[in-house]
């Protein structure tokens, strides 16, 4: 994949934005003016508590749930090697990671949302697919989600390097929904503004001209890349902004924002967050989407054993026919 693959697949509001900056103010909503010029938008108090509130409760009960060895054998981990090597959370009690408070920075639970409605609730939750759909132009469609409960201390880099499930590179974003209040001493968000839009000259190059991190690439070429990132942002005087948002509060970020998780100044504190990774449904590698609000989800919910479905039978069973009726439920 090369630079001129992602400047060509770029969505159709930011190909305006960057050829012919005089249209996009007569199309688009001050919000998406805002993402299209800085990479970032944040929507102060947005997220619905009650939404918020249902995904605590969920993440409380996790911990109960090892009851039901499926469910635990089923999420999958990621993160620093001993989270990555653990594969999934029942294998992290073999750790001795049990409450996740206590957890080394850098743990994520992958893709929660496949396991709980609470968590596909607030992922295609109306303020963040309202303003997705404008960005692309199109439904989006959710490629991944990371519950967070402290820092990532993940160091600076670019979403479409990494996140590659769909056709067109350069329809990526993120969004960032904040647990709780986040203190300045947990590792907050760091992004640098403007530094989405590359020019042809300005991908790192990751053997052969590819500007996708190889799965398992050398760790001099990782060592490179973020000296790499470290000259351009210098170069180019980009400054750090640090996320530092109230629990309500959601930023969205664009797949080439330079950003990374700052290291915790006090490792005792927590940084809840649930980060969701989006694309157009039309640039979604996979073939079988089924609605859920207004977004379109292409993973399978796995069926789980009685114990572990925590929501009511009558929820259970409209939220299946919806999928088999393929959205036209109301
Ligand atoms: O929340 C963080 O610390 C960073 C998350 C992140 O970089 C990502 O999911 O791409």
């Amino acid at each position: 994949m090369l630079p001129n693959d992602y400047l060509s697949s770029l969505t159709l509001s930011e190909q305006l934005h960057r050829d012919q900056p005089e249209l996009p103010p007569k199309i688009y909503s001050s919000q998406i003016l805002d993402f299209l010029r800085d990479g970032v938008v944040i929507l102060p108090q947005v997220i619905d508590s009650g939404l918020l509130d249902r995904y605590d409760d969920d993440l409380n009960n996790l911990p109960a749930l090892a009851e039901s060895s499926l469910v635990h054998g089923l999420i999958g981990v990621d993160g620093k090697a001993e989270h990555y090597k653990a594969r999934v959370l029942r294998n992290l009690t073999n750790l001795g990671i049990t409450d996740f408070r206590q957890a080394p920075p850098g743990l994520k639970l992958n893709d929660l949302h496949r396991y709980f409605a609470s968590a596909r609730a607030l992922a295609f939750s109306a303020p963040i697919i309202c303003f997705l759909d404008e960005l692309f132009g199109s439904e989006s469609a959710l490629i991944q989600s990371l519950t967070f409960w402290k820092s990532s201390e993940q160091s600076l880099h670019q979403d479409f390097s990494f996140v590659h499930h769909h056709h067109r590179l350069g329809h990526l974003a993120a969004a960032w929904i904040p647990l709780e209040d986040i203190h300045p001493d947990s590792g907050p968000l760091v992004y640098y503004k403007g530094s989405h839009l590359l020019t042809d000259q300005q991908f790192f190059d990751w053997g052969g001209g590819n500007i996708l991190a190889g799965r398992d690439c050398d760790n001099q070429i990782a060592i490179n890349y973020g000296l790499y990132l470290d000259n351009l942002i210098q170069s180019q005087g980009w400054e750090p902004s640090v996320y530092l948002p109230r629990r309500g509060d959601l930023l969205i970020w664009h797949g080439a924002l330079i950003h990374g998780g700052t290291p915790m100044r006090n490792p005792d504190l927590t940084r809840r967050s649930y980060v969701c990774h989006y694309t157009a449904a039309a640039a979604h590698r996979a073939m079988a989407p089924y609605r859920v609000g207004e977004g379109l989800d292409f993973s399978e919910p796995p069926s789980l054993p009685p114990e572990a479905q925590t929501r009511p039978l009558s929820e259970r069973i409209v939220s299946a026919a919806r999928r088999r009726l393929g959205g036209l439920l109301p």
